[in-house]
């Protein structure tokens, strides 16, 4: 599907974070590493997904607050605005107005499903909302919307991404091509970042204690500290075996993924040498991948106004090419146009 609105015949990509917790290495190494070198095959599309956060409380300071944050970390980490569209996902109506239309296109079955509704209607049981349930919808809309081709997320969104394909399938079913079907851009090494503390549940931004992540703007000192203290087990080798060495494959994956060393080399290089050493190696990996990125940042955070033209000039640009979009939805369902 072409965009009316926009002259760029590539493919289209598009992917978002909720503003919710603090970045973590697992958000960079899963996803937003992966988007920098987009735009060289891409038409790329990268926002801020402020809708969807709101299914969780949070006070509205906080989230203003990781709002910029989050931006910051976006340029800090070297997304160049010039070279993909970067908006914010409220500043765009048509996010909202195809939710709607796509709720119901979406079965109640189908939402019950999800594993992420699953666990976090168990982690926030006082307020299972109808945000929360739906919010596989609204990620439905936004990626509909720019007819996005691949969409770059960690392992964890695969689920939703399926989802995805089957209301956009449906519609097309019901009333002929209308939506282009996405497919899910999974990185090879670093899909699923594990917690520090529990390797067999993945690291979150905002659900985890403090030790059991990395956050992007955690100082040099205290990653070493977390890498130290990091769970491993009693075998003392360093091999890669998800199953019965999960935080030692896990802080492999670390590496593998800050470095690009193969899990063969990785052993190659530190097996005999006892985890003291390999967990040195990861931190000295992981804060050498963050310092740049936190050089950066504060620059970029200390300047609202220059955030906020970037994120007005996103919006204009997304909001273009979503109307096409909502234009076309409402003639296939029938509506008096505008
Ligand atoms: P929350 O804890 O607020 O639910 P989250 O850490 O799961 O947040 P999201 O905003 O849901 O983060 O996800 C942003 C992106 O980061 C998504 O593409 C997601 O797949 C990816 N991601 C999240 N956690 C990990 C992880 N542990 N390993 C790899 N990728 C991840
Ligand atoms: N649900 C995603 C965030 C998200 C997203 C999107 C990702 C919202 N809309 C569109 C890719 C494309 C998550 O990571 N929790």
């Amino acid at each position: 599907m072409t965009d009316a609105a926009s002259t760029d015949t590539r493919p289209v990509v598009l992917s978002g974070i909720q503003p919710s917790g603090k970045l973590t290495i697992g958000n960079y190494l899963g996803a937003l590493k992966n988007w920098l070198a987009l735009h060289e095959q891409y038409d790329t599309h990268f926002m801020l997904v402020d809708l969807h956060s709101i299914s969780v409380r949070q006070s509205p300071a906080d989230r203003l607050e990781r709002c910029y944050e989050f931006i910051a970390l976006y340029l800090a980490c070297g997304l160049n605005p010039e070279r993909n569209v970067l908006f914010v996902q409220s500043h765009v109506p048509a996010h909202s107005q195809l939710a709607w239309i796509l709720n119901c296109y979406t079965q109640f079955g189908e939402l019950s499903r999800m594993t992420q509704f699953k666990d976090k209607s168990a982690k926030h049981a006082d307020n299972v909302n109808a945000g929360l349930f739906c919010y596989p919808v609204l990620m439905a809309a936004d990626i509909l919307l720019y007819g996005a081709h691949k969409v770059p997320v960690g392992d964890d969104q695969r689920q939703h991404l399926e989802l995805t394909r089957t209301i956009a399938q449906r519609f097309n079913r019901e009333h002929g091509e209308t939506f282009v079907v996405p497919e899910t851009m999974t990185p090879p090494i670093g899909a699923r970042i594990m917690g520090l503390q529990t390797p067999e549940a993945k690291m979150s931004k905002s659900e985890d204690a403090e030790t059991n992540a990395i956050y992007l703007l955690d100082e040099p000192k205290r990653i070493e500290r977390k890498i130290k203290r990091a769970v491993t087990d009693m075998e003392g080798s360093i091999r890669f075996d998800q199953e019965n060495k999960p935080g030692v494959s896990n802080l492999m994956s670390i590496l593998a993924a800050c470095t690009g060393q193969s899990f063969e080399q990785i052993s190659a290089e530190y097996d005999g040498g006892g985890y003291g050493q390999f967990k040195k190696a990861v931190a000295d990996a992981v804060i050498a991948t963050l310092e740049p990125v936190q050089q950066r940042y504060a620059e970029w955070r200390n300047d609202e106004a220059a955030l906020r033209d970037i994120l007005r000039d996103g919006a204009q640009r997304a909001q273009q090419r979503a109307q096409t979009t909502v234009d076309r939805v409402h003639a296939a369902l029938g509506f008096i146009p505008a």
